[in-house]
């Protein structure tokens, strides 16, 4: 007994050690290391569990496992099993909205973004309405995703106990829109709450270079 849950265990800490990232809250649609490189939700296609999410202000965090990766997190509104990229930037009428979170970069450890789907101002979100968020990943070795399927809420705050209490959660700016403007003020969430102002420079051309290769992944899989 004491055997089988000491294998238990160690198995659970070497699939943490090899993973490339977790999705700590909200609640994940499915985690599976080897397939989180399928989109559009990691290799989990079918919604289960439907948890509860602020419509207002709320967290996200995840725990990153590469020593910098780049995040990119969006939400489809008002879609039961959303299956195509555009439908996390497009609302039914054709109004595009921006990501959740806007494309940043994160050293290894847990990430927490400070985010607020109501200021995205879609018009279907609203009390009640079913969302999935997704989690765009990219640690040097591929573009990985998660989901998570929520039910948005008006009032409901974030549980205590359900982001880790001693990180700083960032706030990310939208990503950079397709009119450039230089002065993207993303800036990286760290866990100890000091900012990690690399090279901004850098870290804009790399951002550029990844939506580059988001979008080719985005428009293969929509071929
Ligand atoms: C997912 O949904 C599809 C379509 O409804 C169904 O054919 C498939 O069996 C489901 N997969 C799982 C794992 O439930
Ligand atoms: C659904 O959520 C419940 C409660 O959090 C959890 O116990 C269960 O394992 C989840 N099921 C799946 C398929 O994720
Ligand atoms: C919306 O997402 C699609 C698919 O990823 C992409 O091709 C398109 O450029 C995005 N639109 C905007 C305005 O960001
Ligand atoms: C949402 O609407 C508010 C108030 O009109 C505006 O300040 C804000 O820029 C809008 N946000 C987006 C993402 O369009
Ligand atoms: C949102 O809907 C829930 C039930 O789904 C209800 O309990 C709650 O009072 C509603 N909140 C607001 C602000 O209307
Ligand atoms: C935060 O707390 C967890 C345990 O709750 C600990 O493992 C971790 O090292 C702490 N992180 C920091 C940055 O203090
Ligand atoms: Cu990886």
């Amino acid at each position: 007994m004491k055997f089988t849950s000491g294998l238990i265990a160690a198995s659970f800490l070497a699939s943490a050690a090899q993973a490339h990232f977790t999705l700590q809250y909200p609640q994940t649609r499915g985690f599976d290391d080897d397939a989180e490189v399928t989109p559009i939700c990691g290799g989990f296609n079918n919604v289960t569990n439907r948890t509860e999410f602020p419509l207002g202000p709320a967290q996200i965090q995840i725990s990153s496992f590469h020593t910098t990766a780049t995040v990119l997190i969006e939400v489809a509104v008002g879609i039961d099993n959303p299956t195509t990229f555009s439908q996390f930037n497009t609302t039914s009428s054709g109004t595009t909205y921006p990501p959740l979170v806007g494309f940043n970069q994160i050293p290894e450890g847990p990430a927490c973004y400070n985010v607020d789907i109501s200021s995205l101002n879609i018009s279907g979100a609203t009390n009640g309405t079913d969302a999935t968020i997704l989690i765009i990943y990219d640690g040097g070795d591929g573009t990985l995703y998660q989901c998570a399927d929520v039910t948005l809420v008006q009032g409901f705050t974030v549980p205590k106990g359900a982001i880790e209490s001693n990180i700083t959660c960032a706030n990310i700016a939208s990503a950079p829109s397709t009119t450039s403007s230089s002065s993207s003020s993303t800036s990286a969430p760290t866990a100890s709450g000091k900012s990690a102002s690399g090279s901004d420079m850098s870290m804009t051309i790399s951002s550029i270079s990844l939506v580059g290769s988001f979008l080719l992944a985005a428009s293969a899989y929509l071929l």
